[in-house]
């Protein structure tokens, strides 16, 4: 796309050029010869189209890659979900790149975190041509083919949070360390328990590559360090708070050693420490990843006692950078991770804390 526009806009340049030396002969000398001359040339013009196919031509001659700021690129970002307050402070840092970069940043997202809901999106998006596509995709195997038909397109695409089976199609992938994160919640769950009791993990839908990943990191943590520690398994909540708390009490009920529950992103660990709530339990540590202001309000609470806190900011900052290397011929890092605090009563208001905590607006 930014080739066709670019070679559009040189050869519009090139013929307003010839026009205006043209022009500017006819009108110098006042010679009556001078327009037959001016009319030799444009009639040699012709013989210039005769060079050998493979010389470049004027019109390449003249092609470069553009700068950051020399061109308007139109970047889509296309969250996993919309009013997930993770994906609104992403959306803020990549407004921040493209103000700093000079490009044009239109958000389009789904109401649902689901493939069915976002394919739709990402179509319309691919209909409108933009330069460049951020996304982050709902399922690692339902989104690569529609990817694919965006770069078929010409369309850059950079991942930003959630990843693909096959991420070779993008320029760039920026996300947490997910496994790391699940590793990092099951040594502070296991910390809270005292090494001792059941363990639940509340999970969102199998399929999604960055809470897949933080499950497994936290089975295996509890694995490596936590042997006394009763994994009890993984239940899902769809992205749903409600569906999160009726998960905590049917396995409040069915398992009495339950002493710990890690809810694996922003919805699954809100709607967890609900369900702690609602059945009056305090001597139920509950252990979150994300750090959304309903979770904020729970750890000030005392109901949820730690949050793994993801950098979203710096996600969606980054994206649009790699976009913008993308698109002026610059050189991408293909895979860029971005770090973790944990957040706990104790350090929230803290310099190094405060100021990665989730926002729900610019
Ligand atoms: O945890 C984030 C994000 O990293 C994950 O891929 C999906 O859920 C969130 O958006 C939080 O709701």
């Amino acid at each position: 796309m930014k080739h066709t526009r670019r070679r559009t806009r040189t050869l519009v340049a090139l013929v307003a050029a010839i026009a205006m030396i043209a022009a500017a002969c006819g009108d110098d000398n006042g010679d009556p010869d001078e327009p037959e001359a001016a009319e030799e040339e444009v009639a040699e013009e012709p013989e210039a189209e005769e060079e050998p196919a493979d010389e470049p031509d004027a019109e390449e001659e003249t092609e470069e890659p553009a700068e950051p700021g020399d061109e308007m690129f139109d970047i889509t970002l296309i969250p996993g979900v919309t009013g997930d307050e993770f994906y609104v402070s992403m959306e803020c840092g990549a407004l921040e790149a493209a103000e700093e970069f000079g490009v044009n940043l239109d958000v389009q997202g789904a109401p649902q975190f689901s493939p069915t809901d976002q394919i739709p999106v990402l179509e319309a998006v691919i209909a409108s041509g933009p330069d460049a596509i951020l996304i982050a995709p709902t399922d690692v195997d339902a989104l690569q083919a529609p990817l694919q038909a965006a770069v078929d397109a010409g369309i850059e695409v950079v991942l930003v949070d959630t990843t693909l089976s096959d991420p070779s199609l993008a320029v760039s992938q920026i996300a947490s360390d997910n496994l790391l994160g699940g590793s990092l919640a099951a040594d502070a769950l296991g910390e809270l328990m005292g090494g001792e009791g059941a363990a639940l993990v509340v999970n969102v839908t199998p399929g999604i590559s960055t809470t897949d990943a933080r499950g497994e990191g936290f089975i295996q943590g509890l694995e490596e360090n936590w042997p006394d520690i009763e994994f009890v398994g993984q239940e899902y909540s769809d992205n749903e708070p409600a569906r999160a708390a009726e998960i905590v009490s049917a396995v409040l009920a069915a398992e009495p050693e339950l002493r710990g529950i890690f809810g694996a992103n922003l919805f699954s660990a809100e709607g967890a420490a609900t369900g702690i709530r609602q059945e009056g339990r305090d001597d139920v540590f509950v252990v979150g990843f994300d750090a959304g202001p309903a979770q904020i309000e729970q750890l000030r609470e005392g109901i949820v006692q730690a949050l793994i806190v993801q950098q979203p900011l710096d996600i969606g900052y980054q994206g649009v950078e790699q976009a913008v290397l993308a698109l002026t011929g610059g050189e991408n890092t293909f895979e860029i991770g971005t770090g973790f605090v944990i957040a706990t009563i104790d350090n929230l208001d803290d310099d190094d804390v405060a100021p990665f905590l989730y926002r729900s607006d610019c």
